[in-house]
């Protein structure tokens, strides 16, 4: 399959200028057909696969694989893909191997939910969503290398989800646990975390509860610290590093045995030690299991109970939220004893104590603590300070860590720092306690009461316990069910399939029965990037020599909303993968960027509610693909959110306009012309790194503002328009194509090198900068503009005036102004 219409006839490069001048050619810019027939050559040359000679220099560029939902392509997408395209692009251009690859991230819950409102199979609804999707993409000019396509809900692809899993089993890493969960007791499901909205199911508005539940889980936290400490090892924006390390919440104190008037240790976790002094109370949490302990101590039971009940309502979120007032109930009957003096103090219960986080059980300081001060405020507790600097009196508690120590026995006169260390070393003399890490993060609850997922290999065996399928039995397909609905108590749909859950034990050979809950979606984006390097591999989930080759991924970017679970457990099973000897690098991504979000003309979200949802196809049937490309590159800096603009898009079609248009003046010449050269190595330099560095709007302003510069010359010769088409192209790749074509230059741009520059070539202009020695001006020079100040220097030393009046003394200061003067001053 070749061009259409308009392969035939080529301009050469004489003829388009002369007929121009006779005004018989008049050059149109007919995006639509030229866009289709480079699509159409792309696709039959295949043109950006990547190639399986492993003795070449690699790129791997990947952007996170889209869920292929009902609304098509939203104008978001483009940036990050068409982002990644223009660095995949211009990595060829240099010589590079690349893999840029393209998939669907395909199981969840919109999909699933659309199949059981309309009674059409989730394999069916993902099956359209995709064909609209590719459309979509082809549609834009990415050159993803589509025979390398993936489908976390194609078996061949789960299989080897599955796989993993049972990996994690066999290793100890997947175990079962009763958990919380949330309960529709409308709908009569189980609900993720996102669809609970202010308490009420954010699709029927009924209310949503607690329910204890078996659940799956991973051990994430086994490699807390790894994930940590391996972010040093890899190229991720500040921001994304930020949010894991604040994700993982590596956090350093101590535990605390204190006393208590029933006989028992209650232990706390405390990041300051130091304070210990300053604890005018305790604070458990109402599922702290001492409250059933104590329960025939407690005089205010029914109070408790009562308390009990209402924060079971509430998520943890509203629990800790800062500027919630502060409830709780004294525990009437017992008290605490401070392990450094003795002291009794009273014991509350309040939802601020999560039972989730460090012992369940806090010591209250409310002299440095906000929550704790607030708290005390309230119910009239003494508030001790113990760190000199803060002053209970104020607003403000002080959260003081630089402070001097007082009121605190043994530890006064002491820094924080040293009061720290002091005071761990007697608790754990005196076996009151001893230091401690915690973790913010969880394991990962890797359960799911539905269809639309990966189901969980596993069998459950009376005698056996939780047996895993034999390998050979992967994968375990999703059977087929007459309804998508979860069943009324909770299970997945798969539950009422009686000849698919009811098996025999793989081990002992008794009736068993298989785990019926799916995986979350998470599961299958958690190591797509390795398949995408062995996409059709029926032995391994990719080749050893693929892995080696390909890993790890160049260039990673993705949303920010994505920074924190997805990049995490991705992260997660690609270490424990690297412990099993499957990958060769511990770390899967060598670097991660972030784009900003696109926004509506008025600068907030779009969505179907608002009405402001922009459709990438009407922007390409009205002004084309490379307009797009073109426009969501120049919206403004990439990492920021930016809203949208129509009348900035007629810009960027008017640039590429006079482009095209440029054909029409066009002399043959195979070096650049001297009005143009410095002017081209500008344009060079400025792409080259503006690209790498994200800067792509800077970069497009360049080849404008070259493009004003080549219009006042009035033409350009062969060799600045190849320049200038190879440049544009990761940006522009239809349009430069036609034109190199057009122009005869021969070959497909494609294959051509990436323009290099001369750094003497891009030097401004000279600027003259007054010399002075004390104060007083002794001599003018010329520099380049843009000198270091160390040249500045140099070139004024080297003026005779100068050195003389230097000689024999010594300098005592040299200052530089830019582009001004320099003055030395010396003695
Ligand atoms: C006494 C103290 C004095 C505290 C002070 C802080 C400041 P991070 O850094 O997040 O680990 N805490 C401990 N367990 C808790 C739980 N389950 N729910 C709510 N709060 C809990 O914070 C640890 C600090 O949070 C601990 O140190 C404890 O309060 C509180 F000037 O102990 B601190
Ligand atoms: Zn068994």
């Amino acid at each position: 399959m070749t061009g259409g219409p308009l392969a035939a006839p080529v301009a050469t490069e004489f003829a388009a200028g002369v007929l121009r001048r006779r005004g018989v050619y008049k050059l149109k810019y007919d995006f639509a057909s030229i866009e289709k027939k480079w699509q159409d050559i792309w696709e039959a040359q295949g043109t950006f696969a990547a190639s399986n000679d492993y003795t070449k220099p690699k790129y791997y560029a990947l952007v996170e694989f889209p869920y292929p939902s009902g609304q098509g392509l939203h104008v978001g997408h483009p940036r990050s893909y068409t982002a990644l395209d223009i660095v995949a692009r211009k990595r060829r251009f240099e010589g590079y191997n690349v893999l840029y690859p393209m998939g669907w991230d395909a199981f969840g819950l919109p999909t699933e939910n659309y199949a059981i409102k309309n009674h059409i199979h989730p394999e069916k609804v993902t099956h359209d969503n995709v064909q609209r999707f590719k459309a979509q993409l082809k549609s834009l000019g990415l050159s993803f290398d589509w025979s390398r396509e993936v489908n976390t809900t194609d078996p061949s692809y789960y299989k080897w989800t599955q796989w993993i899993f049972l990996q994690l089993f066999k290793r100890g890493l997947a175990y079962k646990k009763e958990m919380s969960v949330n309960w529709c007791t409308g709908c009569k499901v189980v609900l993720a975390n996102e669809e609970v909205v202010n308490g009420v199911c954010e699709r029927c508005g009924s209310e949503v509860v607690h329910k204890v539940k078996s659940q799956w889980m991973l051990k994430i936290t086994e490699y807390a610290q790894r994930l940590l400490d391996d972010l040093d090892t890899v190229d991720y924006i500040d921001r994304v590093k930020i949010s894991q390390r604040n994700w993982i919440g590596r956090s350093t104190g101590a535990q605390v045995h204190f006393g208590t008037t029933a006989g028992d240790t209650l232990t706390v976790y405390t990041t300051r030690p130091d304070t210990l002094f300053g604890a005018t109370y305790m604070v458990i949490s109402p599922e702290h299991p001492y409250i059933e302990k104590w329960a025939d101590r407690i005089g205010n039971l029914d109070a408790v109970r009562a308390y009990q009940q209402e924060s079971a309502k509430k998520s943890d979120f509203e629990r800790t939220e800062l500027v919630k007032d502060k409830t709780g109930v004294r525990l009437e009957g017992v008290c605490g004893v401070n392990p450094v003096n003795g002291a009794e103090i009273p014991i509350f219960i309040s939802d601020y104590v999560l039972m989730s986080y460090g012992t369940g059980a806090i010591m209250a300081v409310p002299a440095h603590d906000t929550r704790d001060w607030e708290f005390a405020k309230k119910f009239g507790l003494p508030i001790i300070e113990v760190v000199q600097g803060g002053n209970v009196e104020q607003e403000a508690y002080t959260d003081c860590d630089t402070g001097v120590m007082v009121n605190s026995g043994m530890l006064d006169g002491l820094s924080v720092e040293e009061a720290k260390k002091k005071i761990i070393g007697w608790l754990s003399e005196n076996k009151k306690g001893e230091p401690k890490v915690n973790f913010k993060l969880r394991d990962w609850v890797f359960s799911r009461q539905r269809y639309w997922g990966e189901p969980i290999p596993i069998i459950h065996c009376g005698h056996c316990g939780y047996v895993p399928l034999d390998e050979s039995e992967l994968p375990l397909r999703l059977p087929e069910v007459d309804s998508y609905e979860p069943t009324g108590d909770g299970d997945s749909p798969l539950a009422a399939i009686d000849r698919w859950v009811n098996v025999k034990c793989p081990k002992c050979g008794a009736p068993a029965k298989r785990e019926t809950d799916t995986m979350p979606q998470w599961a299958g984006s958690s190591w797509y990037f390795l398949r995408y390097c062995d996409p059709h591999n029926d032995k391994e989930l990719a080749s050893k020599e693929a892995l080696d080759y390909w890993m790890p991924v160049d260039w990673y970017n993705g949303g920010m909303e994505h920074t924190t679970l997805h990049l995490l457990y991705s992260r997660f099973w690609h270490k424990f993968l690297y412990d099993i000897g499957v990958v060769s690098t511990p770390e899967p991504y060598a670097k991660r960027t972030s784009h900003g979000m696109i926004l509506g003309e008025n600068g907030e979200k779009m969505s179907k509610s608002r009405g402001n949802v922009v459709n990438p196809d009407d922007i390409v049937r009205d002004y084309g693909a490379d307009t797009l490309r073109l426009y969501e590159m120049f919206i403004g800096d990439f990492e920021k959110s930016a809203p949208w603009s129509q009348s900035s898009i007629k810009g960027c079609k008017r640039f590429l306009e006079r482009v095209f248009g440029l054909l029409d003046c066009l002399e043959p010449g195979e070096a650049y012309s001297s009005a143009l050269e410095s002017a081209l190595h500008k344009t060079i330099k400025k792409v080259t790194e503006d690209i790498e560095s994200l800067k792509f709007n800077t970069a497009i302003a360049a080849m404008m503002s070259l493009l004003n510069d080549v219009c006042d010359h009035g033409k350009i010769n062969a060799a600045e328009l190849k320049t200038l088409l190879i440049l544009l192209n990761p940006f522009a790749p239809h349009m430069t194509e036609e034109m190199w074509e057009r122009a005869g230059f021969g070959g497909m741009l494609n294959g051509q090198k990436w323009p290099v520059f001369d750094p003497a070539k891009c030097r401004d202009a000279q600027v003259e900068i007054a010399v002075q020695v004390c104060g007083k001006i002794k001599a003018r020079v010329m520099v380049d503009a843009d000198c270091s100040d160390d040249q500045a220097l140099a070139a004024a030393k080297a003026r005779p005036e100068v050195a003389r009046a230097i000689e024999g003394k010594t300098i005592v200061k040299e200052i530089v102004v830019k582009g001004k003067l320099v003055n030395i001053v010396a003695r």
